[in-house]
C-alpha cells in the first residue's frame, strides 16, 4: 500500500465509532403531574458530539429543568429513572454552558415552554454519545421537571418530574 492509502485507512479507523452514527428517539409522556404533556426527542451521534433535538406540547409556560437521568424507566411519576446521569461524579450544573468538569453529563439546563405550552430545542453536546462513544446514554431517560433548574446543589431544585421518555436506539 502507498503511504497515502495507509493514512486514509488510519483516518477511517480513528473515526469508525462515529462512522456508525446511530439515532435514538425518546417519546416524552406526561406523568400524573402533567398528563397532557407529550413530545419527542431525537438524539444523533455526530463527529462533534450528541445532537439533541426535541419538541413538546402540553406543558406549563416557563422554564423547566431538562436532564438525562440514569435509567430508562418512567414508572412512579418518573422517579424510576433514578438520579441525573453523572458518569464523572461531579456536582450539579449546566453541562451546555460549563462542560462536564463542572456539571453532570446529564444536566441539560432548562427548556423554555411558550405561552401555548409548546417548546422546541436543538443543540449538540460534546463528550456524549448514544452507544459507541464516550458516556453512552442509550437506554437512559430524558426527564422534564416541574420547575426551573436553578443550578443549586445537589440537583437544581427543579421539583417533580412532569415528563419522561426512555432513550431507545432507532436507527443506524
Ligand atoms: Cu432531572
Amino acid at each position: 500500500m502507498r503511504p497515502t492509502t495507509v493514512l486514509i485507512a488510519l483516518a477511517f479507523l480513528a473515526h469508525a465509532p462515529y462512522a456508525l452514527a446511530e439515532t435514538a428517539k425518546a417519546a416524552l409522556r406526561g406523568t400524573s403531574l402533567q398528563p397532557g404533556l407529550q413530545g419527542e426527542v431525537t438524539l444523533t451521534d455526530t463527529e462533534s458530539g450528541l445532537l439533541i433535538q426535541g419538541s413538546l406540547s402540553g406543558a406549563p409556560a416557563g422554564l423547566h429543568g431538562f436532564h438525562i437521568h440514569e435509567f430508562g424507566l418512567c414508572d412512579d411519576n418518573g422517579n424510576a429513572a433514578g438520579s441525573h446521569f453523572n458518569p464523572k461524579g461531579t456536582t450539579h450544573g449546566n453541562v451546555i454552558a460549563d462542560g462536564q468538569e463542572k456539571a453532570h453529563a446529564g444536566d441539560l439546563g432548562n427548556l423554555t415552554v411558550r405561552e401555548d405550552g409548546t417548546a422546541t430545542w436543538l443543540y449538540t453536546l460534546p463528550g456524549l454519545s448514544l452507544a459507541k462513544g464516550p458516556n453512552p446514554i442509550a437506554g437512559r431517560a430524558v426527564i422534564v421537571h416541574e420547575k426551573p433548574d436553578d443550578f443549586g446543589q445537589p440537583t437544581g431544585n427543579a421539583g417533580g418530574r412532569i415528563g419522561c421518555g426512555a432513550i431507545l436506539v432507532s436507527g443506524r
